[in-house]
Protein backbone atom coordinates (compact mmCIF):
# COMPACT_ATOMS: atom_id res chain seq x y z
CA UNK A 1 0.00 0.00 0.00
CA UNK A 2 1.38 3.47 -0.60
CA UNK A 3 0.03 4.51 2.38
CA UNK A 4 2.44 5.00 5.86
CA UNK A 5 2.36 2.98 7.93
CA UNK A 6 1.50 5.60 10.95
CA UNK A 7 -1.46 6.91 9.73
CA UNK A 8 -3.91 7.53 12.31
CA UNK A 9 -6.13 4.69 13.92
CA UNK A 10 -9.25 4.58 13.26
CA UNK A 11 -10.39 1.93 15.76
CA UNK A 12 -8.31 3.12 18.81
CA UNK A 13 -9.17 -0.23 20.79
CA UNK A 14 -8.26 -3.63 21.80
CA UNK A 15 -7.98 -5.66 18.90
CA UNK A 16 -7.69 -9.60 18.34
CA UNK A 17 -5.97 -10.85 15.19
CA UNK A 18 -6.37 -14.00 14.22
CA UNK A 19 -4.92 -14.49 10.45
CA UNK A 20 -1.31 -13.30 10.46
CA UNK A 21 1.76 -15.04 8.89
CA UNK A 22 4.70 -14.88 11.01
CA UNK A 23 7.15 -15.36 7.79
CA UNK A 24 5.04 -12.79 5.91
CA UNK A 25 5.10 -10.61 9.17
CA UNK A 26 9.34 -10.07 9.38
CA UNK A 27 10.97 -6.40 9.68
CA UNK A 28 12.76 -4.90 6.90
CA UNK A 29 15.42 -4.29 9.14
CA UNK A 30 15.70 -7.21 10.80
CA UNK A 31 16.01 -9.08 6.93
CA UNK A 32 19.36 -6.83 6.41
CA UNK A 33 20.87 -7.40 9.85
CA UNK A 34 20.94 -10.46 9.95
CA UNK A 35 22.14 -11.39 5.77
CA UNK A 36 24.48 -9.03 6.81
CA UNK A 37 25.36 -10.90 9.86
CA UNK A 38 25.11 -14.13 7.86
CA UNK A 39 27.18 -12.76 5.09
CA UNK A 40 24.48 -13.51 2.94
CA UNK A 41 24.48 -10.92 -0.27
CA UNK A 42 20.67 -9.30 -1.35
CA UNK A 43 20.35 -7.10 -4.12
CA UNK A 44 19.60 -4.57 -1.49
CA UNK A 45 21.30 -2.66 0.47
CA UNK A 46 18.90 -0.27 2.20
CA UNK A 47 15.57 -0.92 3.48
CA UNK A 48 13.82 1.08 0.74
CA UNK A 49 15.45 -1.12 -1.78
CA UNK A 50 14.57 -4.24 -0.36
CA UNK A 51 11.35 -3.00 0.36
CA UNK A 52 10.97 -2.61 -3.20
CA UNK A 53 11.79 -5.92 -4.01
CA UNK A 54 9.23 -7.52 -1.34
CA UNK A 55 6.23 -5.30 -1.13
CA UNK A 56 3.49 -6.14 -3.80
CA UNK A 57 2.33 -2.73 -4.74
CA UNK A 58 0.16 -3.11 -7.56
CA UNK A 59 -2.76 -6.01 -7.51
CA UNK A 60 -1.30 -9.26 -8.98
CA UNK A 61 -1.88 -13.14 -8.70
CA UNK A 62 -1.65 -15.23 -5.43
CA UNK A 63 1.03 -17.37 -7.25
CA UNK A 64 3.20 -13.49 -7.46
CA UNK A 65 2.76 -12.88 -4.53
CA UNK A 66 3.30 -16.56 -2.72
CA UNK A 67 6.65 -15.92 -5.02
CA UNK A 68 7.56 -12.81 -2.99
CA UNK A 69 8.74 -14.75 -0.08
CA UNK A 70 11.96 -16.41 -2.10
CA UNK A 71 13.48 -12.55 -1.76
CA UNK A 72 14.09 -13.44 1.89
CA UNK A 73 13.37 -16.42 3.34
CA UNK A 74 16.73 -17.75 2.65
CA UNK A 75 17.91 -15.24 4.68
CA UNK A 76 15.66 -16.21 7.98
CA UNK A 77 15.42 -19.82 7.57
CA UNK A 78 18.04 -22.19 9.26
CA UNK A 79 18.90 -19.57 11.45
CA UNK A 80 18.02 -20.01 15.38
CA UNK A 81 18.61 -16.31 16.58
CA UNK A 82 16.77 -15.44 13.51
CA UNK A 83 13.97 -17.07 13.86
CA UNK A 84 13.60 -16.44 17.77
CA UNK A 85 14.05 -12.67 16.99
CA UNK A 86 11.22 -12.66 14.24
CA UNK A 87 8.87 -14.35 16.70
CA UNK A 88 10.00 -11.52 19.81
CA UNK A 89 9.64 -8.56 16.98
CA UNK A 90 6.65 -9.66 15.84
CA UNK A 91 4.64 -9.20 19.21
CA UNK A 92 6.76 -5.85 19.81
CA UNK A 93 4.92 -4.78 16.32
CA UNK A 94 1.19 -6.56 17.08
CA UNK A 95 1.53 -4.53 20.65
CA UNK A 96 2.51 -1.67 19.08
CA UNK A 97 -0.66 -1.45 16.85
CA UNK A 98 -3.15 -2.28 19.78
CA UNK A 99 -3.31 -5.94 19.23
CA UNK A 100 -4.22 -7.23 22.87
CA UNK A 101 -4.51 -11.38 21.55
CA UNK A 102 -3.17 -12.56 18.08
CA UNK A 103 -2.57 -16.11 16.59
CA UNK A 104 0.30 -16.05 14.52
CA UNK A 105 0.90 -18.81 11.41
CA UNK A 106 3.72 -20.12 10.09
CA UNK A 107 5.54 -23.51 8.47
CA UNK A 108 7.85 -25.61 10.37
CA UNK A 109 9.39 -26.85 7.59
CA UNK A 110 10.09 -23.51 5.55
CA UNK A 111 12.35 -22.46 8.23
CA UNK A 112 14.54 -25.29 8.62
CA UNK A 113 17.50 -26.74 7.26
CA UNK A 114 17.74 -30.31 8.20
CA UNK A 115 14.78 -33.22 8.28
CA UNK A 116 12.95 -31.53 5.54
CA UNK A 117 12.49 -32.83 2.22
CA UNK A 118 13.22 -30.87 -0.22
CA UNK A 119 15.32 -28.05 1.83
CA UNK A 120 13.69 -25.15 0.92
CA UNK A 121 14.89 -21.72 -0.29
CA UNK A 122 18.14 -23.67 -1.90
CA UNK A 123 19.56 -23.73 1.54
CA UNK A 124 22.80 -25.97 2.28
CA UNK A 125 21.44 -28.69 5.07
CA UNK A 126 22.41 -27.45 8.35
CA UNK A 127 21.04 -28.86 11.72
CA UNK A 128 17.80 -26.95 12.42
CA UNK A 129 14.98 -29.47 12.29
CA UNK A 130 11.10 -28.01 12.19
CA UNK A 131 10.57 -29.16 15.43
CA UNK A 132 13.37 -27.08 16.95
CA UNK A 133 11.96 -24.01 14.51
CA UNK A 134 8.65 -24.61 16.67
CA UNK A 135 10.69 -24.66 20.17
CA UNK A 136 12.91 -21.45 19.08
CA UNK A 137 9.48 -19.46 17.92
CA UNK A 138 7.83 -20.58 21.33
CA UNK A 139 10.41 -19.15 23.22
CA UNK A 140 10.33 -15.73 21.02
CA UNK A 141 6.68 -15.40 21.55
CA UNK A 142 6.69 -16.31 25.26
CA UNK A 143 9.77 -13.23 25.61
CA UNK A 144 7.53 -11.00 23.70
CA UNK A 145 4.66 -11.90 25.42
CA UNK A 146 6.48 -11.12 29.00
CA UNK A 147 8.04 -8.18 27.17
CA UNK A 148 4.78 -6.47 25.94
CA UNK A 149 2.18 -7.96 27.73
CA UNK A 150 -0.21 -9.20 25.18
CA UNK A 151 -0.75 -12.66 24.72
CA UNK A 152 0.29 -14.38 21.64
CA UNK A 153 -0.63 -18.19 20.36
CA UNK A 154 0.64 -20.36 17.10
CA UNK A 155 -1.09 -22.02 14.23
CA UNK A 156 1.39 -24.84 12.06
CA UNK A 157 0.87 -24.81 8.70
CA UNK A 158 1.10 -27.30 6.32
CA UNK A 159 1.74 -26.22 2.89
CA UNK A 160 -0.77 -27.25 -0.26
CA UNK A 161 2.26 -28.09 -2.56
CA UNK A 162 3.58 -30.38 0.05
CA UNK A 163 1.67 -33.18 1.61
CA UNK A 164 4.36 -34.88 2.96
CA UNK A 165 5.00 -32.28 5.40
CA UNK A 166 1.76 -32.82 6.94
CA UNK A 167 1.55 -35.47 9.20
CA UNK A 168 4.85 -34.11 11.21
CA UNK A 169 2.71 -30.55 11.56
CA UNK A 170 0.06 -32.41 13.25
CA UNK A 171 2.85 -34.50 15.22
CA UNK A 172 4.20 -31.02 16.20
CA UNK A 173 0.94 -29.54 17.25
CA UNK A 174 0.10 -32.35 19.43
CA UNK A 175 3.70 -32.45 20.63
CA UNK A 176 3.38 -28.35 21.40
CA UNK A 177 0.15 -27.61 22.39
CA UNK A 178 1.06 -27.15 25.89
CA UNK A 179 3.82 -24.54 24.88
CA UNK A 180 1.50 -22.24 22.87
CA UNK A 181 0.43 -23.94 19.54
CA UNK A 182 -3.14 -24.03 19.44
CA UNK A 183 -3.85 -25.17 15.78
CA UNK A 184 -3.14 -26.65 12.27
CA UNK A 185 -3.57 -24.73 9.47
CA UNK A 186 -3.30 -25.65 5.05
CA UNK A 187 -2.01 -22.86 3.55
CA UNK A 188 -0.13 -21.92 0.09
CA UNK A 189 -1.18 -22.00 -3.21
CA UNK A 190 -5.61 -23.18 -3.86
CA UNK A 191 -4.88 -22.82 -7.60
CA UNK A 192 -3.22 -26.26 -7.32
CA UNK A 193 -6.16 -28.24 -7.06
CA UNK A 194 -9.26 -28.33 -5.50
CA UNK A 195 -9.74 -31.80 -3.27
CA UNK A 196 -6.79 -31.61 -0.54
CA UNK A 197 -4.33 -34.13 -1.08
CA UNK A 198 -4.46 -37.45 1.12
CA UNK A 199 -1.72 -36.12 3.47
CA UNK A 200 -3.30 -33.47 4.41
CA UNK A 201 -6.65 -35.41 4.56
CA UNK A 202 -4.60 -37.90 6.97
CA UNK A 203 -3.70 -34.90 9.04
CA UNK A 204 -6.41 -33.23 9.61
CA UNK A 205 -8.06 -36.65 10.59
CA UNK A 206 -5.86 -36.95 13.06
CA UNK A 207 -5.96 -33.18 14.56
CA UNK A 208 -9.99 -33.96 14.99
CA UNK A 209 -8.96 -36.73 16.72
CA UNK A 210 -6.88 -35.41 18.92
CA UNK A 211 -9.12 -31.87 19.43
CA UNK A 212 -6.61 -30.09 17.87
CA UNK A 213 -8.03 -26.59 16.07
CA UNK A 214 -8.47 -26.21 12.68
CA UNK A 215 -8.28 -24.04 10.04
CA UNK A 216 -7.87 -23.70 6.15
CA UNK A 217 -7.14 -21.13 3.66
CA UNK A 218 -10.07 -21.96 1.50
CA UNK A 219 -12.09 -19.91 -1.12
CA UNK A 220 -8.90 -17.35 -1.42
CA UNK A 221 -8.26 -18.05 -4.70
CA UNK A 222 -10.22 -21.01 -5.19
CA UNK A 223 -13.49 -21.80 -5.62
CA UNK A 224 -16.39 -21.97 -3.30
CA UNK A 225 -15.95 -26.55 -3.63
CA UNK A 226 -12.55 -25.59 -1.33
CA UNK A 227 -14.30 -24.05 1.20
CA UNK A 228 -17.18 -27.02 0.99
CA UNK A 229 -14.25 -29.45 1.28
CA UNK A 230 -12.59 -27.62 3.70
CA UNK A 231 -15.77 -27.32 6.33
CA UNK A 232 -17.03 -30.68 5.89
CA UNK A 233 -13.86 -33.32 5.05
CA UNK A 234 -11.20 -31.61 6.55
CA UNK A 235 -13.47 -30.67 9.10
CA UNK A 236 -12.38 -26.72 9.61
CA UNK A 237 -13.54 -24.87 12.72
CA UNK A 238 -12.61 -21.46 10.57
CA UNK A 239 -12.11 -20.72 6.80
CA UNK A 240 -8.76 -18.18 5.85
CA UNK A 241 -10.37 -15.99 3.52
CA UNK A 242 -13.21 -17.52 2.10
CA UNK A 243 -14.30 -14.84 0.23
CA UNK A 244 -15.91 -16.98 -2.88
CA UNK A 245 -18.06 -18.72 -0.41
CA UNK A 246 -20.52 -16.28 -1.68
CA UNK A 247 -20.44 -17.97 -5.75
CA UNK A 248 -22.53 -21.08 -3.54
CA UNK A 249 -25.71 -19.22 -1.96
CA UNK A 250 -26.26 -22.56 -0.51
CA UNK A 251 -23.07 -22.89 0.94
CA UNK A 252 -22.79 -19.42 2.28
CA UNK A 253 -26.47 -19.82 4.31
CA UNK A 254 -25.23 -23.09 5.61
CA UNK A 255 -21.86 -21.58 7.10
CA UNK A 256 -23.60 -18.69 8.31
CA UNK A 257 -26.03 -20.62 10.19
CA UNK A 258 -22.98 -22.88 11.58
CA UNK A 259 -21.67 -19.41 12.79
CA UNK A 260 -18.54 -20.28 10.94
CA UNK A 261 -15.60 -17.90 11.49
CA UNK A 262 -14.46 -16.01 8.36
CA UNK A 263 -10.27 -14.66 8.37
CA UNK A 264 -11.03 -11.89 5.97
CA UNK A 265 -7.41 -9.98 5.37
CA UNK A 266 -9.03 -6.67 3.06
CA UNK A 267 -5.63 -5.28 1.88
CA UNK A 268 -4.38 -8.83 1.15
CA UNK A 269 -6.90 -10.24 -0.88
CA UNK A 270 -6.75 -6.55 -3.16
CA UNK A 271 -3.30 -7.04 -3.82
CA UNK A 272 -3.05 -10.86 -4.01
CA UNK A 273 -5.49 -10.15 -7.13
CA UNK A 274 -8.26 -12.77 -4.76
CA UNK A 275 -10.88 -9.81 -4.72
CA UNK A 276 -12.06 -6.94 -6.44
CA UNK A 277 -9.62 -3.75 -6.47
CA UNK A 278 -12.49 -1.83 -5.38
CA UNK A 279 -12.61 -2.29 -2.09
CA UNK A 280 -16.18 -1.27 -1.87
CA UNK A 281 -17.23 -4.22 -3.76
CA UNK A 282 -15.73 -6.91 -1.06
CA UNK A 283 -17.28 -10.15 -0.04
CA UNK A 284 -16.64 -8.61 3.56
CA UNK A 285 -19.28 -5.88 2.76
CA UNK A 286 -21.80 -9.17 2.16
CA UNK A 287 -20.31 -10.67 5.44
CA UNK A 288 -20.85 -7.45 7.42
CA UNK A 289 -24.88 -6.59 6.36
CA UNK A 290 -25.47 -10.59 7.07
CA UNK A 291 -23.92 -10.11 10.27
CA UNK A 292 -21.41 -12.82 9.98
CA UNK A 293 -19.18 -14.39 12.31
CA UNK A 294 -15.66 -12.63 10.52
CA UNK A 295 -12.56 -10.77 11.57
CA UNK A 296 -10.21 -8.51 9.78
CA UNK A 297 -6.63 -9.81 9.52
CA UNK A 298 -3.46 -8.63 7.78
CA UNK A 299 -1.92 -11.44 6.95
CA UNK A 300 1.58 -10.59 5.02
CA UNK A 301 2.04 -6.93 6.59
CA UNK A 302 5.55 -7.53 5.15
CA UNK A 303 4.59 -8.05 1.31
CA UNK A 304 1.88 -5.81 1.70
CA UNK A 305 3.85 -2.92 3.66
CA UNK A 306 0.13 -3.00 5.38
CA UNK A 307 -0.72 -2.90 9.37
CA UNK A 308 -3.77 -3.75 11.02
CA UNK A 309 -4.83 -0.05 11.50
CA UNK A 310 -4.09 -0.11 7.49
CA UNK A 311 -6.83 -2.69 7.58
CA UNK A 312 -9.12 -1.07 9.60
CA UNK A 313 -8.85 1.86 7.92
CA UNK A 314 -9.74 0.54 4.31
CA UNK A 315 -12.78 -1.00 6.79
CA UNK A 316 -13.94 2.82 7.91
CA UNK A 317 -12.87 4.67 4.41
CA UNK A 318 -14.43 2.44 1.33
CA UNK A 319 -16.77 0.46 3.51
CA UNK A 320 -18.60 2.46 5.85
CA UNK A 321 -17.49 0.74 9.18
CA UNK A 322 -18.57 1.89 12.35
CA UNK A 323 -16.91 1.72 15.97
CA UNK A 324 -20.31 -0.73 16.36
CA UNK A 325 -19.13 -3.10 13.67
CA UNK A 326 -15.14 -3.24 14.87
CA UNK A 327 -16.09 -3.72 18.41
CA UNK A 328 -18.94 -6.49 17.11
CA UNK A 329 -16.14 -8.01 14.57
CA UNK A 330 -13.11 -8.01 17.77
CA UNK A 331 -15.98 -9.87 19.83
CA UNK A 332 -16.70 -12.46 16.92
CA UNK A 333 -12.55 -12.81 17.00
CA UNK A 334 -12.53 -13.61 20.45
CA UNK A 335 -14.68 -15.97 20.57
CA UNK A 336 -13.93 -18.18 17.71
CA UNK A 337 -10.29 -17.73 18.84
CA UNK A 338 -8.47 -21.09 19.99
CA UNK A 339 -8.29 -20.57 23.54
CA UNK A 340 -9.36 -22.80 26.10
CA UNK A 341 -12.74 -21.69 27.47
CA UNK A 342 -11.24 -20.08 30.74
CA UNK A 343 -8.72 -17.79 28.51
CA UNK A 344 -11.28 -16.98 25.89
CA UNK A 345 -14.06 -15.65 28.42
CA UNK A 346 -11.08 -14.02 30.15
CA UNK A 347 -10.45 -12.14 26.46
CA UNK A 348 -13.59 -11.48 26.17
CA UNK A 349 -14.05 -9.95 29.43
CA UNK A 350 -11.03 -7.40 28.29
CA UNK A 351 -13.00 -6.76 25.15
CA UNK A 352 -16.38 -5.92 26.52
CA UNK A 353 -14.79 -3.65 29.44
CA UNK A 354 -12.52 -1.71 27.14
CA UNK A 355 -15.70 -1.31 24.67
CA UNK A 356 -17.76 -0.24 27.45
CA UNK A 357 -19.97 -3.20 27.03
CA UNK A 358 -22.35 -4.90 29.60
CA UNK A 359 -21.16 -8.47 29.53
CA UNK A 360 -24.75 -10.05 29.71
CA UNK A 361 -26.04 -8.10 27.22
CA UNK A 362 -23.85 -7.96 24.36
CA UNK A 363 -24.11 -10.63 21.44
N1 LIG B 1 -2.75 -17.37 1.11
C1 LIG B 1 -2.16 -18.57 0.99
N2 LIG B 1 -0.97 -18.81 1.52
C2 LIG B 1 -0.32 -17.85 2.20
C3 LIG B 1 -0.90 -16.60 2.39
C4 LIG B 1 -2.23 -16.27 1.86
O1 LIG B 1 -3.13 -15.93 2.88
N3 LIG B 1 -0.01 -15.85 3.08
C5 LIG B 1 1.09 -16.64 3.31
N4 LIG B 1 0.90 -17.85 2.77
C6 LIG B 1 1.82 -18.99 2.77
C7 LIG B 1 3.25 -18.59 2.42
O2 LIG B 1 3.74 -19.53 1.50
C8 LIG B 1 3.97 -18.73 3.75
O3 LIG B 1 5.33 -19.05 3.60
C9 LIG B 1 3.21 -19.87 4.38
O4 LIG B 1 1.85 -19.56 4.07
C10 LIG B 1 3.39 -20.09 5.87
O5 LIG B 1 3.22 -18.92 6.61
ZN1 LIG C 1 -2.90 -16.41 4.93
Amino acid sequence: MSEPRSRQDVFAKPKVELHVHLDGAIRVQTILDVARRRGIRLPADTAEELRRLIVLRKPATLTEFLGKFAEYMHVIAGDRDAIKRIAYEFVEDKAKEGVIYAEVRYSPHLLANCDVDPIPWHQTEGNLSPDEVVRLVNEGLREGERAFRIKVRSILCCMRHMPSWSAEVVELCKKYRHEGVVAIDLAGDEALNCEAYPGHLRAYQEAVRCEIHRTVHAGEVGAACVVREAVEVLKAERVGHGYRTLEDRGLYAQLLAQNMHFEVCPISSKLTGACDADFSKHPVVTFRKDKANYSLNTDDPLIFDSSLQLDYSVAYEHMGFTQEEFMRLNICSAESCFLPEVEKSQLLGILYKAYGMIQSTAF
